[in-house]
C-alpha cells in the first residue's frame, strides 16, 4: 500500500474521514446526495448493518447534547424512522459522553444514515436479514490471504491484492535438535509477520472448526473461491486444512510438537517472496526440544479435526487422530516443558507459564472424540482446577484455552452429569454477568477498562463466542443480543466510528500493521482483516507517542508503525469469523 504509506495525514483513525483515497473520494461524490453534508465520526453505526430482527442502537458522542435524530434513506434522504436520543452518559473507558439512538422499530430493508440535527450524518448502513454475510465471507477468506508456501491471488475480486510462493527454504534449528533441510510448506503467515507458529495455529484453527462444528449448515454452501473451490469438501473446509497439514509437519518422530516456524528475526515489509530467511523449525534449545503448550493445541486441535473431517475424508480423518493421540502421549511424559527464544531468534514467543490448560484442552476434545477412557479420566481429574476460567471478565485467549475445554466437555455431552451441571452453570452466569454488563455499558460493549490490552478486539470478538457458546448450552436472547453488540463496535459503533475490518464498511481502517498490505502497490490494505485495537499498555514507539491520559479505548492508531494496536493476526480473525458466523440466516 505505497501510496497511503506516503499520506501523512492519513495515518491516524481520528482523522480518516477526511483521507483522500480514491475509494472515500468516489464514495463521497456518488454516494451522498447533495442535501446532505459528509458523515461524521461523532455518530456511530455499525457500518455493515444491523438485522432486520435485532435490536439497532446507534450512539452520537457530540459536544453539546442533541435531543432527536432521524434515520433517512441512502438514496433519497427520506425519512424512515425518527426518535428520541437518551440522556448523556460518561463512558470512562473513552472518555466520551455517549447518547444512544434506538430505532430498533425500523425493521424495512435497505440501506440508510443516521441524521442528528445539530450534529450531522452517519456513514451508511444497512438493515436486512444477512448484513453480515458480505463480512463473514471476506473475514474467512483472509485466511486464503495469509496462506504461505503457495502463490495467492485474490482477484478478480481484488485484483492485485497476490502473492508468490513464498519461504520454500526451511530448516532444522539447531535449537530443534536436528540439522538440515526439510520440505514443508503451508500453513498460514501468523499475522502482520510472516512466522508460523503451533500455540496461535492452535487456538485459530481450533475456533474456525469450532465455527464449522456449531454452524456448519450456514456455512457449507458458501463459495470462498479458492483453489480448491468445488472439491466436494465445504471451503471453510478446505481453507482449514491448509493450516492443518502443516501443523502436522511440526509434529516430531516422539509424538512432541515444535513451537514454531520463523526466520530467526523478522524481515521488513516486504512481499513474503521477497523474504529469503531460511524458514527454520525452532525449539528450546535443548530436550525435548518441543514444547508442552504446543503440543497440548496441537493435540486438541487434530482431534476436532478427526471428527469433523471424518465425513469427507476418513483417510485424513485418521491420520489426524494418530498425531493427536500421539501428541497426547508425549505431553503425558513432558507436561511442564515451556517455550522461550534461545540466543539469536527474536520472532514471537507465544510463551506461556502454564501448559496446563493446553492440557486439559487435548484431553477434552480428544475424549469428545474417541469417548476413550484414558481421556476422560484427565478431564475429570483436573477440569475442577479450570472452572474459574469460564469467567465474567476475560475470556479465552491463545494463552489460556481452558474454556474451550470445558466448553467442548459440555457440547459433546460429556458422560459426568457433576462435570456437565458445572460446566452449563459456570457458563450462563458469567454469560448472565456480561450481558448485564453490556447493557449498562455507555457503548453497550463487554469491554472492561482491563480488556484493552495487546489484541483487544480479539477480546470483544471472543466475549461474542463466549456468549454464543452459553447460548448453546442454554438458549437465552439475551446472550445473542450482547454478543452482537460486540460485533457493532467491532464495525464501526465504537469511539473512533472506524470499522476495525478492512474493507469493511464505509469507514474501515486503513494502515494495519501487515507486510503485504504495506509492501504491495494498492491503494486499500488486504480485505477482511481485524485490527488489534486500542492497547492501553501503548507497547510499540508509535504508540508511545499518544499522551499517557488517554482513555483506554482511545489507545489507538490507524498506522502501520503501531504495531501493538494496529496488526492483524489469525486468532483475530478467528473469534470474528465464529460470532459472524452466528448472525447468519440458519440454513
Ligand atoms: O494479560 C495481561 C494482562 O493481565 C495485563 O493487565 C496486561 C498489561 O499490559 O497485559 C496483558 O498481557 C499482554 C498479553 O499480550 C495479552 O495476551 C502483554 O502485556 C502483551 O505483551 C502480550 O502481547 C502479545 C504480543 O505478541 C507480544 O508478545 C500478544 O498477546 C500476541 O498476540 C502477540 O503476538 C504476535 C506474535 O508474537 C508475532 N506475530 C504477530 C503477533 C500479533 O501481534
Ligand atoms: O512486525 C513485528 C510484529 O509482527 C510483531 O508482533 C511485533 C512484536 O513482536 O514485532 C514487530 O516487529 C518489530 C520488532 O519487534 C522491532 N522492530 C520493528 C519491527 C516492526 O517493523
Ligand atoms: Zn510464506
Amino acid at each position: 500500500m505505497r501510496l497511503a504509506a506516503r499520506r501523512g495525514s492519513c495515518q491516524s483513525g481520528l482523522k480518516d474521514a477526511k483521507c483522500g483515497s480514491v475509494r472515500h473520494i468516489i464514495a463521497l461524490l456518488i454516494a451522498v446526495p447533495a442535501f446532505a453534508a459528509n458523515p461524521i465520526t461523532e455518530i456511530k453505526v455499525d457500518q455493515a448493518g444491523y438485522l432486520s430482527g435485532s435490536p439497532k442502537v446507534a450512539f452520537v458522542a457530540s459536544k453539546a447534547a442533541a435531543t432527536g435524530f432521524t434515520v433517512r434513506a441512502a438514496k433519497d434522504g427520506k425519512v424512515a424512522f425518527s426518535g428520541k436520543l437518551t440522556a448523556p452518559a460518561d463512558d470512562p473507558d473513552s472518555g466520551d459522553r455517549v447518547q444512544a439512538a434506538d430505532f430498533t422499530k425500523l425493521a424495512k430493508s435497505g440501506t440508510f444514515y443516521l441524521d442528528v440535527p445539530g450534529v450531522g450524518r452517519s456513514w451508511d448502513f444497512s438493515i436486512g436479514p444477512d448484513v453480515y454475510a458480505r463480512a463473514w465471507y471476506m473475514t474467512m477468506r483472509s485466511f486464503y490471504g495469509q496462506r504461505c508456501g503457495i502463490a495467492v491471488d485474490l482477484g478478480p475480486e481484488f485484483p492485485g491484492y497476490k502473492h508468490d510462493a513464498c519461504h520454500l527454504e526451511a530448516a532444522y534449528h539447531a535449537s530443534s535438535g536436528k540439522n538440515g533441510r526439510l520440505l514443508n510448506l503451508g500453513g498460514w503467515h501468523d499475522a502482520g509477520d510472516y512466522g508460523r507458529y503451533v500455540v496461535n495455529s492452535g487456538i485459530s484453527t481450533g475456533t474456525l472448526l469450532w465455527t464449522w462444528e456449531m454452524f456448519g449448515s450456514r456455512l457449507q454452501n458458501v463459495k470462498l473461491n479458492l483453489p480448491e473451490s468445488g472439491n466436494g469438501t465445504p471451503d471453510i473446509l478446505n481453507e482449514i486444512r491448509w493450516n492443518l497439514d502443516w501443523m502436522l509437519t511440526m509434529q516430531d518422530q516422539d509424538g512432541g510438537v515444535w513451537h514454531k516456524q520463523t526466520s530467526e528475526k523478522f524481515c521488513g515489509f516486504i512481499m513474503p517472496e521477497a523474504d529469503k530467511l531460511v524458514s527454520y523449525i525452532i525449539g528450546i534449545g535443548k530436550e525435548p526440544y518441543k514444547s508442552s503448550c504446543a503440543t497440548g493445541d496441537f493435540a486438541a486441535v487434530m482431534a476436532i479435526a478427526s471428527r469433523v473431517y471424518r465425513p469427507f475424508n476418513a483417510a485424513f480423518a485418521e491420520k489426524c487422530l494418530r498425531a493427536a493421540r500421539q501428541a497426547f502421549a508425549w505431553l503425558e511424559t513432558n507436561p511442564g516443558v515451556m517455550f522461550e527464544n534461545s540466543a539469536g531468534v527474536s520472532t514471537g514467543g507465544y510463551g506461556d507459564r502454564n501448559c496446563g490448560d493446553e492440557h486439559l484442552w487435548a484431553a477434552a476434545e480428544l475424549g469428545r472424540t474417541t469417548g476413550d477412557e484414558i481421556y476422560q479420566r484427565y478431564f475429570l481429574e483436573h477440569y475442577a482446577e479450570y472452572r474459574s476460567s469460564v469467567r465474567p471478565a476475560g475470556p479465552q485467549s491463545w494463552a489460556n484455552v481452558a474454556n474451550l475445554a470445558l466448553w467442548t466437555y459440555a457440547l459433546g455431552r460429556g458422560k459426568n452429569a457433576e462435570a456437565l451441571a458445572a460446566i452449563r452453570q459456570d457458563s450462563a452466569a458469567a454469560a448472565d454477568q456480561i450481558a448485564a454488563r453490556t447493557t449498562a455499558n455507555p457503548y453497550r460493549i463487554s469491554m472492561t477498562a482491563r480488556d484493552y490490552i495487546w489484541g483487544s478486539n480479539s477480546v470483544a470478538a471472543n466475549y461474542g463466542m463466549q456468549l454464543l457458546v452459553a447460548n448453546a448450552l442454554q438458549p437465552n436472547a439475551s446472550y445473542v443480543e450482547a454478543a452482537l453488540e460486540n460485533l457493532h463496535y467491532l464495525l464501526g459503533r465504537n469511539t473512533f466510528s472506524l470499522s476495525f475490518v478492512t474493507q469493511v464498511g464505509a469507514n474501515p481502517f486503513r494502515h494495519p500493521h501487515h507486510r503485504p498490505s504495506g509492501a504491495d502497490n494498492n491503494p486499500e490494505p488486504w480485505p477482511g482483516l481485524l485490527s488489534g485495537g486500542p492497547n492501553r499498555g501503548r507497547q510499540d514507539p508509535a504508540m508511545r507517542k499518544l499522551p499517557a491520559d488517554l482513555p483506554p479505548a482511545k489507545m489507538y492508531l490507524d498506522d502501520q508503525e503501531a504495531y501493538s494496536a494496529n496488526e492483524v493476526a489469525i486468532n483475530w480473525n478467528a473469534p470474528l469469523v465464529f460470532l459472524l458466523a452466528g448472525t447468519l440466516a440458519a440454513k
